[in-house]
Protein backbone atom coordinates (compact mmCIF):
# COMPACT_ATOMS: atom_id res chain seq x y z
CA UNK A 1 0.00 0.00 0.00
CA UNK A 2 1.42 3.11 -0.67
CA UNK A 3 2.83 5.30 2.20
CA UNK A 4 0.53 8.36 3.18
CA UNK A 5 3.29 10.04 5.86
CA UNK A 6 6.76 9.52 7.56
CA UNK A 7 7.40 9.95 11.22
CA UNK A 8 9.62 8.19 13.11
CA UNK A 9 10.35 10.65 15.68
CA UNK A 10 8.83 8.98 19.12
CA UNK A 11 9.24 5.41 20.69
CA UNK A 12 5.83 4.59 20.14
CA UNK A 13 6.49 4.55 15.96
CA UNK A 14 4.60 1.64 14.26
CA UNK A 15 6.62 -1.57 13.93
CA UNK A 16 9.99 0.07 15.56
CA UNK A 17 10.18 1.75 12.46
CA UNK A 18 7.90 4.35 11.20
CA UNK A 19 4.45 5.43 10.95
CA UNK A 20 3.60 5.59 7.45
CA UNK A 21 -0.14 5.24 7.10
CA UNK A 22 -1.10 7.33 10.43
CA UNK A 23 0.44 7.98 13.98
CA UNK A 24 -0.13 5.63 16.55
CA UNK A 25 -0.04 9.09 18.34
CA UNK A 26 -3.22 10.24 16.66
CA UNK A 27 -1.43 12.11 13.49
CA UNK A 28 -3.13 12.18 10.82
CA UNK A 29 -1.06 12.58 7.09
CA UNK A 30 -2.40 15.80 6.36
CA UNK A 31 -1.26 17.03 10.04
CA UNK A 32 2.10 15.01 9.74
CA UNK A 33 2.28 16.92 6.29
CA UNK A 34 2.19 20.13 7.42
CA UNK A 35 3.90 19.60 10.85
CA UNK A 36 6.89 18.44 7.72
CA UNK A 37 6.43 21.54 6.33
CA UNK A 38 6.43 23.90 9.37
CA UNK A 39 10.08 22.09 10.16
CA UNK A 40 11.48 22.81 6.42
CA UNK A 41 10.15 26.31 6.51
CA UNK A 42 11.53 26.70 9.91
CA UNK A 43 14.90 25.63 9.09
CA UNK A 44 14.54 28.00 6.03
CA UNK A 45 14.09 30.58 8.46
CA UNK A 46 17.15 29.78 10.55
CA UNK A 47 19.43 29.90 7.56
CA UNK A 48 18.28 33.25 6.83
CA UNK A 49 18.59 34.57 10.64
CA UNK A 50 22.09 32.79 10.64
CA UNK A 51 23.28 34.63 7.35
CA UNK A 52 22.00 37.58 8.99
CA UNK A 53 24.14 37.16 11.96
CA UNK A 54 27.00 36.27 10.25
CA UNK A 55 26.39 39.62 8.22
CA UNK A 56 26.78 41.49 12.01
CA UNK A 57 22.89 42.07 12.44
CA UNK A 58 20.53 41.37 15.16
CA UNK A 59 17.69 39.01 15.32
CA UNK A 60 14.66 40.06 17.45
CA UNK A 61 13.53 38.16 20.48
CA UNK A 62 10.49 38.21 18.40
CA UNK A 63 11.88 35.83 15.68
CA UNK A 64 13.82 33.69 17.93
CA UNK A 65 10.36 32.88 19.80
CA UNK A 66 8.55 31.96 16.29
CA UNK A 67 11.04 29.87 15.92
CA UNK A 68 11.63 27.63 19.43
CA UNK A 69 7.50 27.84 19.15
CA UNK A 70 7.57 26.24 15.82
CA UNK A 71 9.71 23.70 16.77
CA UNK A 72 7.74 22.91 19.98
CA UNK A 73 4.80 22.75 17.86
CA UNK A 74 5.60 19.50 16.06
CA UNK A 75 7.04 17.56 19.13
CA UNK A 76 4.89 14.48 19.66
CA UNK A 77 1.41 14.90 20.95
CA UNK A 78 1.50 18.99 21.09
CA UNK A 79 -0.70 20.07 18.04
CA UNK A 80 -2.63 17.99 16.16
CA UNK A 81 -4.27 21.35 14.42
CA UNK A 82 -3.60 21.23 10.81
CA UNK A 83 -4.88 25.30 10.59
CA UNK A 84 -2.86 26.15 13.16
CA UNK A 85 0.35 24.93 12.36
CA UNK A 86 -0.73 26.08 8.39
CA UNK A 87 -1.22 29.56 10.00
CA UNK A 88 2.36 29.15 11.53
CA UNK A 89 3.81 28.37 8.35
CA UNK A 90 2.18 31.68 6.78
CA UNK A 91 3.63 33.55 9.44
CA UNK A 92 6.69 32.12 9.52
CA UNK A 93 6.75 32.83 5.81
CA UNK A 94 5.77 36.28 5.94
CA UNK A 95 8.90 36.99 8.33
CA UNK A 96 11.19 35.13 6.68
CA UNK A 97 10.68 37.63 3.72
CA UNK A 98 11.04 40.50 5.34
CA UNK A 99 14.45 39.24 7.12
CA UNK A 100 15.51 37.85 3.21
CA UNK A 101 15.36 41.34 2.14
CA UNK A 102 18.23 42.29 4.85
CA UNK A 103 20.78 39.48 3.53
CA UNK A 104 23.62 41.16 1.71
CA UNK A 105 24.39 37.82 0.11
CA UNK A 106 21.60 35.65 -0.84
CA UNK A 107 23.36 33.41 -3.19
CA UNK A 108 24.42 30.51 0.22
CA UNK A 109 21.53 30.11 1.20
CA UNK A 110 19.64 27.03 1.23
CA UNK A 111 16.47 26.49 -0.75
CA UNK A 112 14.44 26.54 1.95
CA UNK A 113 15.17 29.84 2.69
CA UNK A 114 14.02 30.96 -0.34
CA UNK A 115 11.35 28.55 -1.27
CA UNK A 116 8.34 31.14 -1.43
CA UNK A 117 5.05 29.01 -0.69
CA UNK A 118 4.50 28.26 -4.50
CA UNK A 119 2.57 25.22 -5.74
CA UNK A 120 0.76 22.56 -3.97
CA UNK A 121 1.95 22.83 0.01
CA UNK A 122 0.72 18.80 0.33
CA UNK A 123 3.21 17.97 -2.81
CA UNK A 124 5.86 20.31 -1.46
CA UNK A 125 5.65 19.14 2.04
CA UNK A 126 6.04 14.97 0.76
CA UNK A 127 9.68 16.62 -0.82
CA UNK A 128 11.11 17.92 2.10
CA UNK A 129 10.25 15.37 4.72
CA UNK A 130 12.06 12.99 6.87
CA UNK A 131 12.95 10.66 3.78
CA UNK A 132 14.11 13.11 1.89
CA UNK A 133 17.84 12.90 3.28
CA UNK A 134 18.55 9.62 1.26
CA UNK A 135 21.71 8.54 2.85
CA UNK A 136 20.26 6.54 6.00
CA UNK A 137 23.14 7.69 8.15
CA UNK A 138 23.39 11.44 7.48
CA UNK A 139 19.19 11.20 7.70
CA UNK A 140 19.77 9.51 11.58
CA UNK A 141 21.96 12.51 12.33
CA UNK A 142 19.79 15.43 10.78
CA UNK A 143 16.81 13.65 12.61
CA UNK A 144 18.81 13.30 15.92
CA UNK A 145 19.70 16.72 15.72
CA UNK A 146 16.18 18.40 15.01
CA UNK A 147 14.60 16.26 17.89
CA UNK A 148 17.20 17.25 20.18
CA UNK A 149 16.62 20.84 19.30
CA UNK A 150 13.03 20.18 19.53
CA UNK A 151 13.12 19.50 23.05
CA UNK A 152 15.65 22.34 23.59
CA UNK A 153 12.71 24.20 22.33
CA UNK A 154 10.51 23.14 24.36
CA UNK A 155 12.47 24.04 27.63
CA UNK A 156 13.56 27.04 25.76
CA UNK A 157 9.98 28.58 25.60
CA UNK A 158 9.13 27.48 28.99
CA UNK A 159 12.20 29.73 30.12
CA UNK A 160 11.02 32.30 27.82
CA UNK A 161 7.38 32.92 29.17
CA UNK A 162 9.11 34.01 32.25
CA UNK A 163 11.22 36.54 30.27
CA UNK A 164 14.14 34.79 30.40
CA UNK A 165 16.18 34.71 27.15
CA UNK A 166 20.13 33.25 26.18
CA UNK A 167 20.97 34.90 22.77
CA UNK A 168 23.48 32.36 22.42
CA UNK A 169 20.94 29.57 23.02
CA UNK A 170 18.84 31.13 20.17
CA UNK A 171 21.76 31.71 17.72
CA UNK A 172 22.89 27.98 18.04
CA UNK A 173 19.59 26.76 17.66
CA UNK A 174 18.58 28.24 14.20
CA UNK A 175 22.93 27.76 13.09
CA UNK A 176 22.70 23.88 13.58
CA UNK A 177 19.33 23.89 12.48
CA UNK A 178 20.29 25.27 9.13
CA UNK A 179 23.25 23.24 9.03
CA UNK A 180 20.64 19.99 9.10
CA UNK A 181 20.00 21.46 5.50
CA UNK A 182 23.99 21.44 4.33
CA UNK A 183 25.07 18.63 2.22
CA UNK A 184 28.15 19.65 2.36
CA UNK A 185 28.61 18.38 5.99
CA UNK A 186 29.14 14.88 6.96
CA UNK A 187 29.07 11.82 9.63
CA UNK A 188 31.66 13.80 11.80
CA UNK A 189 30.48 17.59 11.11
CA UNK A 190 26.83 15.65 12.27
CA UNK A 191 27.81 13.85 15.21
CA UNK A 192 30.23 16.89 16.99
CA UNK A 193 26.69 18.90 16.40
CA UNK A 194 25.22 16.59 18.15
CA UNK A 195 27.05 16.87 20.89
CA UNK A 196 27.41 20.16 20.91
CA UNK A 197 23.47 20.42 20.80
CA UNK A 198 24.08 18.18 24.13
CA UNK A 199 25.99 20.98 25.87
CA UNK A 200 23.06 23.88 24.62
CA UNK A 201 20.87 21.40 26.06
CA UNK A 202 22.11 21.73 29.63
CA UNK A 203 22.25 25.49 28.95
CA UNK A 204 18.74 26.28 28.16
CA UNK A 205 17.67 23.72 31.07
CA UNK A 206 20.29 25.88 33.45
CA UNK A 207 18.30 28.61 31.61
CA UNK A 208 14.91 26.80 32.90
CA UNK A 209 15.76 25.97 36.29
CA UNK A 210 17.13 29.29 36.81
CA UNK A 211 13.73 30.41 35.39
CA UNK A 212 11.79 28.58 37.53
CA UNK A 213 13.47 29.02 41.09
CA UNK A 214 13.96 33.32 40.32
CA UNK A 215 10.43 32.90 40.18
CA UNK A 216 8.73 30.32 42.02
CA UNK A 217 11.70 29.49 45.06
CA UNK A 218 13.44 26.11 45.24
CA UNK A 219 11.51 22.70 45.19
CA UNK A 220 10.87 21.92 48.41
CA UNK A 221 9.96 18.47 50.54
CA UNK A 222 6.42 18.32 49.39
CA UNK A 223 3.34 15.72 50.21
CA UNK A 224 0.91 16.14 47.32
CA UNK A 225 -2.71 15.40 47.82
CA UNK A 226 -4.02 12.32 45.75
CA UNK A 227 -7.77 12.84 46.44
CA UNK A 228 -10.33 15.83 45.46
CA UNK A 229 -12.12 18.43 47.32
CA UNK A 230 -15.88 19.01 46.85
CA UNK A 231 -15.90 21.92 44.45
CA UNK A 232 -15.93 21.72 40.52
CA UNK A 233 -12.09 21.88 39.38
CA UNK A 234 -9.94 22.77 36.67
CA UNK A 235 -7.15 20.25 35.92
CA UNK A 236 -4.22 21.64 34.44
CA UNK A 237 -1.29 19.48 32.27
CA UNK A 238 1.83 19.81 30.31
CA UNK A 239 4.90 21.28 31.77
CA UNK A 240 4.17 25.28 31.57
CA UNK A 241 4.09 26.59 35.64
CA UNK A 242 3.14 29.91 33.71
CA UNK A 243 -0.05 28.90 32.78
CA UNK A 244 -0.62 27.54 36.08
CA UNK A 245 0.76 30.91 37.84
CA UNK A 246 -1.99 32.48 35.54
CA UNK A 247 -5.15 29.96 36.22
CA UNK A 248 -4.39 30.15 39.52
CA UNK A 249 -4.47 34.27 40.27
CA UNK A 250 -7.52 34.17 38.07
CA UNK A 251 -9.80 31.25 39.89
CA UNK A 252 -9.14 32.63 43.17
CA UNK A 253 -12.32 33.03 45.12
CA UNK A 254 -14.88 32.04 42.34
CA UNK A 255 -14.86 28.23 43.91
CA UNK A 256 -13.40 26.58 41.39
CA UNK A 257 -10.41 24.25 42.36
CA UNK A 258 -7.17 23.88 40.57
CA UNK A 259 -5.55 19.98 40.26
CA UNK A 260 -2.31 19.35 38.45
CA UNK A 261 -1.73 16.05 35.76
CA UNK A 262 0.90 14.53 34.48
CA UNK A 263 3.91 16.49 34.52
CA UNK A 264 2.38 19.46 36.33
CA UNK A 265 2.56 17.50 39.59
CA UNK A 266 6.38 19.08 40.49
CA UNK A 267 4.37 22.33 40.44
CA UNK A 268 3.20 21.50 44.09
CA UNK A 269 6.61 21.27 45.33
CA UNK A 270 7.57 25.39 44.41
CA UNK A 271 6.97 27.59 47.70
CA UNK A 272 5.31 30.15 45.33
CA UNK A 273 2.13 28.01 44.36
CA UNK A 274 1.31 26.67 48.07
CA UNK A 275 0.06 30.16 48.83
CA UNK A 276 -3.19 29.57 46.71
CA UNK A 277 -5.82 27.60 49.00
CA UNK A 278 -8.11 26.46 46.11
CA UNK A 279 -4.52 24.73 44.83
CA UNK A 280 -5.71 21.37 46.07
CA UNK A 281 -3.66 18.57 44.23
CA UNK A 282 -2.53 16.25 41.84
CA UNK A 283 -4.91 14.17 40.05
CA UNK A 284 -4.41 11.27 37.96
CA UNK A 285 -0.81 9.43 36.14
CA UNK A 286 1.19 10.15 32.93
CA UNK A 287 -0.56 11.42 29.72
CA UNK A 288 -1.52 8.29 28.94
CA UNK A 289 -4.43 7.47 31.18
CA UNK A 290 -5.74 10.82 30.21
CA UNK A 291 -8.87 9.24 28.64
CA UNK A 292 -9.99 7.48 31.64
CA UNK A 293 -9.09 9.91 33.93
CA UNK A 294 -10.18 13.22 31.75
CA UNK A 295 -13.67 11.52 31.90
CA UNK A 296 -14.12 11.26 35.72
CA UNK A 297 -12.54 14.54 36.58
CA UNK A 298 -15.45 16.23 35.50
CA UNK A 299 -14.44 19.43 34.52
CA UNK A 300 -12.48 21.31 31.32
CA UNK A 301 -8.80 20.24 31.33
CA UNK A 302 -6.63 22.83 30.23
CA UNK A 303 -3.28 21.42 28.28
CA UNK A 304 -0.38 23.83 28.13
CA UNK A 305 1.99 21.58 26.12
CA UNK A 306 2.31 17.95 25.13
CA UNK A 307 0.89 15.00 25.70
CA UNK A 308 -2.14 14.91 24.14
CA UNK A 309 -4.33 12.00 23.74
CA UNK A 310 -7.15 12.43 20.36
CA UNK A 311 -9.79 13.39 22.97
CA UNK A 312 -13.02 10.74 23.84
CA UNK A 313 -16.31 12.66 22.51
CA UNK A 314 -17.42 12.36 26.09
CA UNK A 315 -15.13 15.09 27.22
CA UNK A 316 -13.95 16.97 23.80
CA UNK A 317 -15.93 20.24 24.57
CA UNK A 318 -14.05 19.85 28.27
CA UNK A 319 -10.34 20.16 26.13
CA UNK A 320 -8.98 23.46 26.06
CA UNK A 321 -5.22 24.30 24.75
CA UNK A 322 -2.97 27.20 25.37
CA UNK A 323 0.62 27.67 23.99
CA UNK A 324 1.76 25.31 21.29
CA UNK A 325 -0.56 22.64 21.76
CA UNK A 326 -3.93 22.99 20.06
CA UNK A 327 -6.65 20.64 18.88
CA UNK A 328 -9.44 20.81 16.01
CA UNK A 329 -12.29 21.51 17.64
CA UNK A 330 -11.15 22.30 21.45
CA UNK A 331 -10.83 25.90 22.37
CA UNK A 332 -7.73 27.48 22.19
CA UNK A 333 -7.26 29.89 24.74
CA UNK A 334 -4.45 33.05 22.77
CA UNK A 335 -1.70 34.71 24.63
CA UNK A 336 2.06 35.91 23.26
CA UNK A 337 5.06 35.83 26.06
CA UNK A 338 4.68 38.35 28.42
CA UNK A 339 0.86 38.75 27.83
CA UNK A 340 -2.07 38.30 30.50
CA UNK A 341 -4.13 35.02 29.01
CA UNK A 342 -7.44 35.20 29.92
CA UNK A 343 -9.11 31.82 31.50
CA UNK A 344 -11.96 33.35 32.48
CA UNK A 345 -13.99 31.08 29.60
CA UNK A 346 -12.61 28.02 31.07
CA UNK A 347 -13.51 29.28 34.79
CA UNK A 348 -17.51 29.42 33.99
CA UNK A 349 -17.04 26.48 32.34
CA UNK A 350 -15.85 24.91 35.64
CA UNK A 351 -18.76 26.58 37.17
CA UNK A 352 -21.10 24.47 35.57
CA UNK A 353 -19.27 21.32 36.38
CA UNK A 354 -19.73 18.60 39.66
CA UNK A 355 -16.68 18.05 41.13
CA UNK A 356 -14.05 15.81 40.53
CA UNK A 357 -14.53 11.83 40.99
CA UNK A 358 -12.38 10.78 43.55
CA UNK A 359 -9.71 7.88 42.10
CA UNK A 360 -7.31 8.06 44.35
CA UNK A 361 -6.53 8.87 48.28
CA UNK A 362 -3.20 9.69 50.00
CA UNK A 363 -0.24 11.66 49.33
CA UNK A 364 2.59 11.10 47.58
CA UNK A 365 6.37 12.55 48.22
CA UNK A 366 8.52 15.24 45.62
CA UNK A 367 10.62 18.08 45.76
CA UNK A 368 13.95 16.80 45.62
CA UNK A 369 15.37 19.51 42.97
CA UNK A 370 19.35 20.15 43.72
CA UNK A 371 18.60 22.42 46.21
CA UNK A 372 16.76 20.30 48.17
CA UNK A 373 18.98 16.94 47.44
CA UNK A 374 22.23 18.98 48.66
CA UNK A 375 20.43 20.91 51.33
CA UNK A 376 20.39 17.07 52.68
CA UNK A 377 24.28 16.43 51.23
CA UNK A 378 25.66 15.02 54.88
CA UNK A 379 22.61 12.94 54.88
CA UNK A 380 22.92 11.82 51.82
CA UNK A 381 26.96 11.33 51.87
CA UNK A 382 26.47 9.37 55.04
CA UNK A 383 24.10 6.83 53.88
CA UNK A 384 26.25 6.05 50.36
CA UNK A 385 29.77 6.00 53.26
CA UNK A 386 27.73 3.85 55.37
CA UNK A 387 26.75 1.47 53.07
CA UNK A 388 22.89 2.03 53.99
CA UNK A 389 22.88 3.64 49.86
CA UNK A 390 24.81 1.02 47.78
CA UNK A 391 23.48 2.49 44.15
CA UNK A 392 21.45 5.60 42.83
CA UNK A 393 19.23 4.42 39.69
CA UNK A 394 18.40 7.02 37.39
CA UNK A 395 14.92 6.39 36.18
CA UNK A 396 14.18 9.65 34.46
CA UNK A 397 12.27 10.16 30.96
CA UNK A 398 8.70 9.41 29.54
CA UNK A 399 6.43 6.99 30.14
CA UNK A 400 4.53 5.85 27.89
CA UNK A 401 1.24 3.47 26.98
CA UNK A 402 2.93 0.62 25.25
CA UNK A 403 3.19 -2.56 27.49
CA UNK A 404 7.11 -2.31 27.02
CA UNK A 405 6.71 0.48 29.61
CA UNK A 406 5.54 -2.18 32.05
CA UNK A 407 9.44 -2.89 32.35
CA UNK A 408 10.18 -0.01 34.39
CA UNK A 409 7.50 -1.09 37.73
CA UNK A 410 8.69 -4.23 37.16
CA UNK A 411 12.51 -3.10 37.26
CA UNK A 412 11.51 -0.64 40.17
CA UNK A 413 10.04 -3.28 42.36
CA UNK A 414 12.99 -5.37 41.95
CA UNK A 415 15.31 -2.93 43.18
CA UNK A 416 17.65 -4.01 45.95
CA UNK A 417 16.07 -2.47 49.13
CA UNK A 418 19.59 0.13 49.62
CA UNK A 419 19.15 1.56 46.28
CA UNK A 420 17.58 4.94 45.71
CA UNK A 421 15.53 5.90 42.65
CA UNK A 422 16.67 9.46 40.83
CA UNK A 423 13.66 10.42 38.57
CA UNK A 424 12.35 13.64 36.96
CA UNK A 425 9.82 13.58 33.77
CA UNK A 426 6.28 11.53 33.73
CA UNK A 427 8.55 8.03 33.85
CA UNK A 428 8.26 8.30 37.62
CA UNK A 429 4.23 7.42 37.15
CA UNK A 430 5.65 3.77 36.50
CA UNK A 431 6.49 3.50 40.10
CA UNK A 432 6.19 6.53 42.38
CA UNK A 433 3.06 5.22 44.15
CA UNK A 434 4.68 1.78 45.29
CA UNK A 435 5.45 1.23 48.36
CA UNK A 436 9.27 1.51 48.00
CA UNK A 437 9.53 2.92 51.41
CA UNK A 438 12.74 4.69 52.98
CA UNK A 439 16.33 4.37 53.61
CA UNK A 440 17.19 6.22 57.28
CA UNK A 441 14.36 9.08 56.24
CA UNK A 442 15.45 8.96 52.83
CA UNK A 443 12.71 8.03 50.42
CA UNK A 444 13.43 5.31 47.91
CA UNK A 445 12.31 7.78 45.01
CA UNK A 446 13.44 10.98 44.98
CA UNK A 447 11.57 12.98 42.10
CA UNK A 448 13.14 16.17 41.15
CA UNK A 449 10.37 17.18 38.63
CA UNK A 450 9.84 17.42 35.19
CA UNK A 451 11.48 16.12 32.42
CA UNK A 452 13.60 19.14 32.10
CA UNK A 453 14.26 19.06 35.57
CA UNK A 454 17.01 15.96 34.81
CA UNK A 455 19.45 19.04 35.28
CA UNK A 456 18.70 18.53 38.41
CA UNK A 457 19.51 15.17 38.28
CA UNK A 458 22.96 16.35 36.78
CA UNK A 459 24.07 19.20 39.08
CA UNK A 460 23.22 16.28 41.91
CA UNK A 461 25.43 13.99 40.19
CA UNK A 462 28.51 16.49 40.04
CA UNK A 463 27.87 17.75 43.26
CA UNK A 464 28.33 14.50 44.84
CA UNK A 465 31.56 13.74 42.55
CA UNK A 466 32.81 16.61 44.15
CA UNK A 467 31.54 16.00 47.33
CA UNK A 468 33.54 11.76 47.27
CA UNK A 469 36.29 13.63 45.35
CA UNK A 470 36.31 11.48 41.97
CA UNK A 471 37.82 12.70 38.73
CA UNK A 472 34.97 11.25 36.65
CA UNK A 473 31.02 11.50 36.80
CA UNK A 474 31.21 7.61 36.16
CA UNK A 475 32.82 6.55 39.53
CA UNK A 476 30.24 7.27 40.86
CA UNK A 477 27.70 4.71 42.09
CA UNK A 478 24.94 6.13 40.25
CA UNK A 479 23.11 3.67 37.01
CA UNK A 480 21.26 5.54 34.64
CA UNK A 481 18.34 3.17 33.31
CA UNK A 482 15.97 6.32 31.18
CA UNK A 483 12.83 5.99 29.35
CA UNK A 484 11.95 7.60 26.20
CA UNK A 485 9.04 8.78 24.78
CA UNK A 486 9.29 12.11 23.32
CA UNK A 487 11.92 14.41 21.55
CA UNK A 488 12.44 16.31 25.41
CA UNK A 489 14.04 13.24 26.31
CA UNK A 490 16.30 13.08 23.15
CA UNK A 491 17.76 16.63 24.70
CA UNK A 492 17.88 15.20 28.37
CA UNK A 493 20.07 12.50 26.81
CA UNK A 494 22.44 14.61 24.74
CA UNK A 495 22.65 16.66 27.68
CA UNK A 496 24.02 13.45 29.51
CA UNK A 497 26.45 12.62 27.09
CA UNK A 498 27.68 15.95 26.56
CA UNK A 499 28.27 15.97 30.44
CA UNK A 500 30.45 13.28 30.00
CA UNK A 501 27.52 10.12 31.50
CA UNK A 502 28.33 6.77 30.31
CA UNK A 503 26.85 3.36 29.81
CA UNK A 504 23.26 4.93 30.02
CA UNK A 505 20.44 2.37 29.43
CA UNK A 506 17.63 3.29 27.42
CA UNK A 507 14.52 2.00 26.73
CA UNK A 508 12.06 0.42 26.29
CA UNK A 509 13.30 0.34 22.83
CA UNK A 510 16.04 2.45 20.83
CA UNK A 511 15.34 5.71 18.59
CA UNK A 512 14.05 4.13 15.27
CA UNK A 513 15.84 7.25 14.20
CA UNK A 514 19.06 5.32 15.22
CA UNK A 515 20.63 3.50 11.67
CA UNK A 516 22.98 1.16 12.42
CA UNK A 517 26.02 3.51 12.43
CA UNK A 518 24.89 5.67 14.16
CA UNK A 519 23.63 3.21 16.84
CA UNK A 520 27.03 1.51 16.68
CA UNK A 521 28.65 5.39 17.51
CA UNK A 522 27.05 5.70 20.49
CA UNK A 523 27.62 2.23 21.85
CA UNK A 524 31.20 2.14 21.16
CA UNK A 525 32.26 6.02 22.38
CA UNK A 526 29.12 6.17 24.73
CA UNK A 527 28.05 2.81 25.90
CA UNK A 528 24.48 3.19 25.44
CA UNK A 529 22.37 0.26 25.77
CA UNK A 530 18.95 -1.31 25.39
CA UNK A 531 17.45 -2.76 28.20
CA UNK A 532 17.21 -6.55 28.55
CA UNK A 533 14.01 -8.42 30.96
CA UNK A 534 14.45 -6.95 34.41
CA UNK A 535 15.79 -10.64 35.53
CA UNK A 536 18.78 -10.12 33.42
CA UNK A 537 19.20 -6.69 34.23
CA UNK A 538 19.27 -7.35 37.50
CA UNK A 539 21.82 -9.47 37.08
CA UNK A 540 23.92 -6.74 35.29
CA UNK A 541 23.73 -3.77 37.21
CA UNK A 542 23.46 -5.60 40.78
CA UNK A 543 24.99 -9.24 39.77
CA UNK A 544 21.68 -10.55 41.88
CA UNK A 545 18.72 -13.06 40.65
CA UNK A 546 15.80 -11.40 40.73
FE1 LIG B 1 4.26 7.99 14.88
FE2 LIG B 1 5.40 9.02 17.05
FE3 LIG B 1 5.45 10.36 14.76
FE4 LIG B 1 3.16 10.08 16.15
S1 LIG B 1 5.02 11.22 16.75
S2 LIG B 1 3.42 9.86 13.95
S3 LIG B 1 3.41 7.98 16.95
S4 LIG B 1 6.46 8.41 15.19
FE1 LIG C 1 5.91 13.08 29.72
FE2 LIG C 1 4.74 13.66 27.39
FE3 LIG C 1 7.85 12.95 28.02
FE4 LIG C 1 7.91 15.70 30.13
S1 LIG C 1 4.36 14.59 29.28
S2 LIG C 1 8.08 13.66 30.05
S3 LIG C 1 6.02 11.99 27.78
Amino acid sequence: MEQKMFCYQCQETAGCKGCTMSGVCGKKPDVAAMQDLLVYVTKGISAVTTALRQEGKQISAEINHLITLNLFTTITNVNFDKESIVSQIRATLTEKEILLDQVANLSALPEAAKWNASGNWEEKAETVGVLSTENEDLRSLRELITYGLKGLSAYSKHANVLLKDDEEIDAFLQKTLAATLDDSLGMEDLIALTMETGKYGVSAMAMLDKANTDRYGNPEITKVNLGVGKNPGILISGHDLRDLEMLLEQTQGTGVDVYTHSEMLPAHYYPFFKKYPNFIGNYGNAWWKQKEEFESFHGPILMTTNCIVPPKDTYKDRLYTTGAASYPGCTHIPGEIGEQKDFSEIIEHAKKCTAPAEIETGEIIGGFAHAQVLALADQVVEAVKSGAVKKFVVMAGCDGRAKSHDYYTEFAKALPQDTVILTAGCAKYKYNKLPLGDINGIPRVLDAGQCNDSYSLAVIALKLKEVFGLNDINDLPIIYNIAWYEQKAVIVLLALLYLGVKNIHLGPTLPAFLSPNVAKVLVENFGIAGIGTVKDDMKLFFGINA
